[in-house]
């Protein structure tokens, strides 16, 4: 439970946000006029008809043989300054376009009073912001949801006296693109985005029980003296994730038919259907680090007086926090929309930060990153879509550019398939990308084990980010080892042939790829291909000068250097190609050390997860202590500065990696448990392999472990609990197995 004994007056630090995915509202619980701020995730200028004009980032002129110029100057000098690549390889951006707010629903009170006894709410296990006051005598309560089932946030007044309830609904937007028509108590909201037609339509239908309801000629509805009022509110786009239009039916008849549906059932019945969907979800995973009850001191208090120590009321703020990264996830993903953008479905303005896109640097993918082991696979799913929509724009880029098979995406993308470059010099260049986002298909199978998954979705587009590399490394003259080139790890640093990054990341993909074609049994021809080039590739591990792992190819590392993105360190995590106890690990450890534990949110988050790979649970827990005391908002939001969702993810996942971790093949539990949670437990993680796993520890040791297989295989745990540390059992898909 997040809870707050004062309205919001900050839409970023303050407000509560409930979601479905594809719609996100942000609660305020301002007594005299409610203001509910909502999204709906395709609502994006920018893409085809965008008055910039669009180009997926291809480029505008044909620059044959541009590419190889740049390797071939790097075969001769080893580094360029961005600047200069970016010139070569680079152009302006146009028609990128910007996630937009969808606008604000506004609930004015007609006479409001003062009020006692406030409190402003959102329940994690029922996905319910709850709004409560005492005013003249009279005690009342507001709720707001988003229902997945339904397709419709949900909101409602009630008063503990009949007759009580009024106030008027009205719509407002900072653009005034549309028009607002109210007629039996259903506001309609149509327009049209200036920037390139997109079409969008909201509808809020009032229900009430008792008193009147009437419409106004301005597009505002008025409950008067009702017992209790309540609203659906659906809304969407003619939008689609269609290649090249990106256009599909228009948003009135979905809409309107979301909205009749919902507005059928009672109130009661679409919250029991909401509750009963998210807690299927959110129920599977309980955490128990031995804190207090979250129900004691207000939230952003809870945050204020945050330590980083031992004492219950600091684990209660870790415990809630790790929670709260599965509830966003679950408010921000479904299947059915696009994936979570950097501020999942939540955006106040026209012009957010980084547009709100989706870069793929780190970002979108850090996203995802708790998904699967904190047990909410199908929160994925739309994710794997967007991955699977980048191919065909992502070929075209391949061919234009490359003038190779394959598919590629490079820095950030949008909804419209912007696979291409644009000429921010330190963040423009990063084919990598593709590669990087096949690794959450390849995991979703690892964990969840379908092989009519894998061949069906995963597997081909792996398949086509191989073909893509197969096509396109290149022979370093120094040493005959394939590399990528030019390279630039992420945001740092000059461009290179081979940087430790993009090598890792080839590396992870080729070893999936190789895996999942001989589940397939793929084509032994195709399979000696990606072997070969394996074998070839420069690994991207190597140890520099004072002991690090080296960021480049060549030892360019400066210790002082203290900067936010540590990618040379992909093989540690998200990668596996770095075990535990490795001389790779030790130098990952001097790199990470001289990084030291500052930098941006999700960059701490990465940490989390970087020092629980390493084993070393004390470091990990002091880098969730980090983002909770500088990169963590009173709404528990992660700031970049400013907000951005994908610290919140990485850190929940840093969380499990504490506890579980399965990268390698063998369930290991507790690999990095902290001194700071002597004891405690933890039911329904998830391993690779097929098993959910709950853990009970005491003085910081297992003293329980259970685990019921997903699938049928043998299945190799590690504990202290089990003799000699390690026991192989040939798990059967359903059955459980316990050891104490
Ligand atoms: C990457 C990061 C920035 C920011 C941006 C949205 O480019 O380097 O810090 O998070 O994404």
């Amino acid at each position: 439970m997040l809870w707050y004994a004062a309205p919001a007056t900050d839409w970023e630090r303050e407000a509560l946000p409930i979601g479905n995915g594809a719609l996100g509202a942000m609660v305020f619980g301002t007594v005299a006029s409610e203001r509910l701020q909502f999204n709906e995730k395709t609502l994006w200028t920018g893409g085809p008809g965008s008055a910039q004009g669009y180009d997926h980032g291809d480029w505008r002129t044909p620059r044959p043989g541009a590419v190889q110029a740049v390797q071939d100057d790097l075969d001769q000098v080893r580094r360029l300054a961005p600047e200069v690549v970016a010139d070569r390889l680079g152009q302006p951006r146009v028609g990128f376009g910007a996630y937009q707010t969808f606008g604000d629903l506004r609930l004015d009170l007609a006479d409001p009073p003062t009020a006692d006894g406030y409190r402003r709410a959102l329940d994690l296990d029922d996905a319910v912001a709850t709004v409560a006051y005492t005013g003249q005598g009279v005690r009342r309560h507001r709720e707001f949801f988003a229902s997945y089932p339904d397709g419709v946030i949900v909101g409602r007044l009630v008063a503990d006296r009949p007759g009580l309830v009024s106030c008027t609904l009205r719509y407002s937007s900072p653009r005034t693109d549309f028009t607002a028509v109210a007629a039996g108590g259903r506001l309609t909201v149509r327009g049209t985005l200036a920037d390139n037609g997109l079409r969008f339509e909201a509808q809020v239908q009032v229900r009430t029980t008792g008193g009147t309801v009437t419409c106004g000629a301005d597009g505002t509805i008025t409950v008067t003296a009702a017992d209790s009022a309540w609203f659906v509110l659906a809304a969407g786009t003619d939008y689609a994730d269609s290649h090249p239009d990106y256009r599909g039916a228009d948003p009135h008849a979905a809409v309107t038919a979301a909205v009749d549906r919902a507005s059928r059932h009672t109130y009661e019945g679409l919250k029991a259907r909401h509750i009963a969907d998210h807690r299927a979800l959110f129920g599977r995973v309980a955490l128990d680090i031995g804190q207090s009850s979250t129900a004691d001191v207000p939230t952003d208090r809870l945050l204020a007086s945050y330590t980083g120590g031992t004492s219950p009321a600091d684990r209660a703020l870790e415990a809630l926090f790790f929670q709260y990264g599965r509830y966003l996830l679950i408010a921000s993903s479904r299947p059915g929309s696009l994936p979570a953008n950097l501020q999942g479905v939540w955006n106040q303005s026209t012009t957010p930060p980084w547009s709100a896109d989706y870069h793929v640097n780190i970002n979108l993918q850090m996203d995802y990153w708790l998904a699967e082991a904190a047990h909410l696979p199908e929160t994925t799913a739309p994710h794997h879509r967007f991955v699977q929509a980048l191919r065909a724009p992502g070929r075209h880029t391949a061919r234009e550019m490359f003038g190779s098979a394959g598919w590629v995406v490079h820095n950030e993308t949008n909804p419209y398939g912007f696979t291409g470059v644009h000429d921010w010099a330190t963040s423009f260049w990063f084919p990598e990308a593709a590669a990087w986002l096949t690794q959450q298909l390849y995991e979703h199978y690892r964990f969840g084990g379908s092989t009519d998954y894998l061949r069906g979705t995963a597997y081909p587009v792996m398949k086509e980010a191989t073909e893509f590399w197969l096509a396109n490394l290149r022979t370093d003259p120094r040493d005959g080892r394939l590399v990528v080139t030019p390279s630039y790890s992420p945001e740092h640093g000059d461009f290179t042939a081979g940087a430790a990054m993009s090598q890792q990341i080839v590396h992870d993909l080729f070893t999936n790829t190789l895996e999942a074609a001989g589940v397939l049994g793929d084509s032994p021809a195709f399979r000696r291909r990606v072997e070969q080039a394996l074998a070839d590739l420069d690994p991207g591990l190597r140890v520099g000068s004072w002991g690090q792992l080296q960021e480049w190819k060549e030892d360019l590392d400066d210790p002082a250097d203290d900067h936010r993105h540590v990618s040379h360190l992909f093989a540690l995590h998200p990668g596996r190609q770095i075990g535990p106890g490795s001389a790779w690990a030790e130098a990952a450890e001097v790199s990470l050390t001289a990084r030291g534990d500052g930098g941006t949110g999700w960059s701490k988050a990465w940490k989390i997860n970087f020092w629980a790979r390493l084993r070393d649970g004390d470091h990990a827990h002091r880098m969730l202590c980090e983002q909770l005391k500088s990169s963590t908002l009173p709404n528990l939001w992660d700031t970049h500065p400013p907000f951005q969702i994908d610290g919140n993810f990485g850190a929940s996942a840093g969380v499990v990696e504490m506890l579980l971790q399965s990268q390698h093949g063998v369930v290991e539990i507790l690999p990095a448990l902290p001194a700071a949670w002597p004891d405690g437990s933890v039911r329904g993680l998830r391993a690779r392999g097929g098993a959910v796993v709950d853990i009970d520890w005491a003085d910081g040791k297992a003293t329980y472990v259970g685990l019921t297989a997903t699938r049928t295989r043998a299945l190799t745990l590690r504990s202290g609990l089990v003799e000699r540390g390690e026991i192989t059992v040939e798990a059967v898909a359903g059955r459980r197995y316990a050891w104490r």
